[in-house]
């Protein structure tokens, strides 16, 4: 089983290349911004719990994305290989998804890293605000959401280059290119 994680800040196209690679490679992708916005969609007991955390850009807790990581992963057992989007966010998370996939008898194959910088991260956020009206789409929360990510998700990058497992990808230039490239670090 081939387990990649699509690592990046927010805005970054973690979302758009994830797609793109579990069509290509036949496996599972698992965006847990969207898992999150379909609860939050349908106001699901879980939905109505996390839509103001997500509203403010903040991040959702641990111990429910680690919940509903492990149920997603058991009920796809038998995929090819996952693409993890937006997940693990945390230090704890990273720790725990590790856990996981050892009592499943699998374990993290590859992390491979957009690097996009703020200034185009927030015209991206803010294109999308205007094309998609999403509700964390604005200029404040856009601000929340990166201090999040500098503050909880970057750290995660030397816990990744000490297991060996972390690449980086230039993350500005077209779709089309950012995906062959992606592609080139992923040896199936
Ligand atoms: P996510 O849904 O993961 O949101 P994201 O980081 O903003 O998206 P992404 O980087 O995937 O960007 P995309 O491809 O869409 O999370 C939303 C919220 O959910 C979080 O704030 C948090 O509250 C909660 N949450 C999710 N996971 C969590 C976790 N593990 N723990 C705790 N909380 C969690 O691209 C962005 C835009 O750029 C798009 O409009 C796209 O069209 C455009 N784009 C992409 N590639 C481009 C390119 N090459 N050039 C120009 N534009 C491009």
């Amino acid at each position: 089983m081939f387990n990649l994680i699509i690592f990046g800040p927010p805005g970054a196209g973690k979302g758009t290349q994830a797609i793109k690679i579990s069509e290509k490679f036949g496996w599972k992708h698992i965006s847990t911004g969207d898992i999150l916005r379909a609860e939050v969609s349908h106001a699901s007991p879980l939905g109505l719990k996390v839509k103001s955390i997500m509203d403010s850009g903040h991040l959702v807790s641990d111990e429910l994305l680690i919940e509903i990581m492990e149920s997603v992963f058991i009920k796809n057992k038998t995929a090819k290989g996952f693409v993890l989007d937006g997940f693990p966010r945390t230090l704890n998370q990273a720790q725990e998804l590790d856990k996981m996939l050892l009592r499943h008898g699998e374990k993290l194959t590859l992390v491979l890293a957009l690097i996009v910088d703020e200034e185009e991260l927030v015209k991206r956020l803010l294109i999308r605000s205007h094309d998609h009206g999403r509700d964390d789409d604005t200029e404040d929360v856009i601000k929340n959401r990166l201090v999040q990510y500098h503050r909880h998700t970057e750290p995660l990058i030397s816990y990744y280059k000490e297991k060996k497992l972390y690449q980086e990808v230039y993350g500005i230039g077209s779709i089309k290119d950012i995906f062959n490239q992606l592609c080139a670090a992923i040896k199936p």
